[in-house]
């Protein structure tokens, strides 16, 4: 595994780094739960920090936490060339979701310094915060500051289940940093990440070349019918809203089977007042919508919007259904998905093209600077679950093309 400047990785040094960082929130079964601006995301961010810094780079905190470390190039009149993805996971989240990027980035990075190369451009590693939107919703929501798309004081306001503000968790973990979101800038930006899906192992490939993420809409939906005794209240009477939610939950799960290859998904339900002899007043859930194409998404979300009031009239209940997150189809940059062509031949791998059925830091930072994506496979296609697997070879297979491509977009700027 080479690049064109013979720099190589050491596959077992960042196989040993996600080993030892997945002690930061590590669970029974294997998994890491490392929810965003947690303590075990200020231990992980702390040793970050300190682990860039001994490859004497500057760490830069902004405003929403978003940690920006760069190691100087020969030319300081070129913006850095970032490598990025993020440290946070979801609450049974695996060892490599993200992490990978970023540990994949500080491997990278470690064997240009080790090898005492120099690159043109400045190279950066970044960070990003609460890409997951598991604790405070949306997903990609520090990177969508990053990008314009969310005001800080917006992402500042977001609460999770228990009512903890998302800037009150920054500022009591100490990364609520000084630097204006989007102030500190980058020429372009790669991400590695697991595919997260099946598709590299069943093929045997080991580059997923990604050429852009799927649009994705998130829906929050509240039903209302009434508490009653379960032994007194006859069924033809009842107003029964965890009843109204099945249904709806079905009706939302035909509407992805109806429009494949798009995706339907009901991830987090509370049934109130969840009680054995009671018959549900209230139920809040929510909605995940993706597709491809973005006419199709709309049309997903009419038949979506057809369905619920049909149930509802049905069962007797109200409901309301609000969309809180639109996150666009996006395409990558022609010229970097080309680099890694490149750094994936170097490298000697078989790839293929595809596009990202996940969401990812890289779908709103393509809207401020040329950005793509490197995926290399997971076993079963299985993440978001503490199982999350792949092998030291696979990673090792990901840096040395991150690298490689980053090198390989370099050279233009010699
Ligand atoms: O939701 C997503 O696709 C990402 O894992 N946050
Ligand atoms: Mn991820
Ligand atoms: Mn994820």
């Amino acid at each position: 595994m080479t690049s064109q400047t013979n720099l190589t990785i050491n596959p077992q040094r960042l196989w040993d780094d996600l080993m030892f960082t997945a002690q930061f929130g590590g669970t029974p079964k294997g998994g890491i739960k490392r929810l965003t601006v947690s303590d075990e995301d200020k231990r992980v961010r702390d040793w970050f920090k300190a682990e860039c810094e001994k490859l004497g780079c500057s760490v830069q905190v902004d405003e929403v936490g978003n940690m920006f470390a760069t190691r100087p190039g020969k030319r300081q009149d070129l913006l850095p060339i970032a490598m990025g993805s993020h440290l946070d996971t979801q609450p049974t989240g695996g060892k490599f979701d993200g992490v990978l990027g970023v540990l994949g980035a500080l491997e990278a990075l470690r064997t240009m310094v080790q090898m005492d190369y120099e690159t043109n451009a400045p190279i950066m590693i970044v960070n990003w915060t609460n890409e997951e939107g598991s604790r405070f919703s949306p997903a990609m929501l520090c990177s969508g500051v990053y990008a314009g798309v969310f005001t800080p004081e917006f992402a500042y306001s977001r609460e999770d289940r228990a009512g903890l503000k998302l800037g009150d968790e920054l500022v009591r973990i100490g990364y609520k940093g000084e630097h204006k979101a989007g102030a500190i800038k980058f020429g372009s930006m790669f991400e590695l990440h697991i595919e997260q899906g099946p598709i590299l192992e069943a093929e045997e490939k080991m580059i997923g070349v990604v050429t852009g993420v799927q649009g994705m809409r998130w829906y929050e939906v509240t039903v209302t019918g009434q508490e009653s005794h379960t032994g007194a209240t006859p069924m033809g009477l009842r107003k029964n809203a965890l009843l109204a939610s099945a249904r709806m939950i079905d009706a939302i799960d035909h509407v992805g089977i109806t429009h494949l290859p798009g995706v339907a998904s009901v991830g987090l339900i509370e049934n109130r007042p969840n009680s054995r002899n009671v018959v549900p007043g209230e139920v809040f859930f929510t909605v995940d919508l993706r597709h491809p194409d973005e006419k199709i998404l709309d049309r997903m979300e009419a038949a979506m919007r057809e369905a619920l009031p049909k149930i509802a009239a049905d069962t007797k209940v109200t409901f309301e259904e609000k969309c809180i997150w639109k996150s666009p189809a996006v395409k990558f940059a022609s010229e970097l998905i080309e680099c890694v062509r490149m750094g994936t031949s170097q490298a000697g791998y078989k790839s293929r093209d595809m596009a990202s059925g996940a969401g990812h830091d890289a779908a709103y930072i393509a809207r401020v600077a040329p950005t793509t994506m490197i995926f290399v496979p997971c076993l079963g296609g299985i993440s978001h679950n503490e199982s999350e697997s792949t092998t030291l070879e696979e990673c090792g297979a990901g840096a040395q093309v991150l690298l490689n491509a980053v090198l390989a977009h370099d050279a233009h700027f010699a």
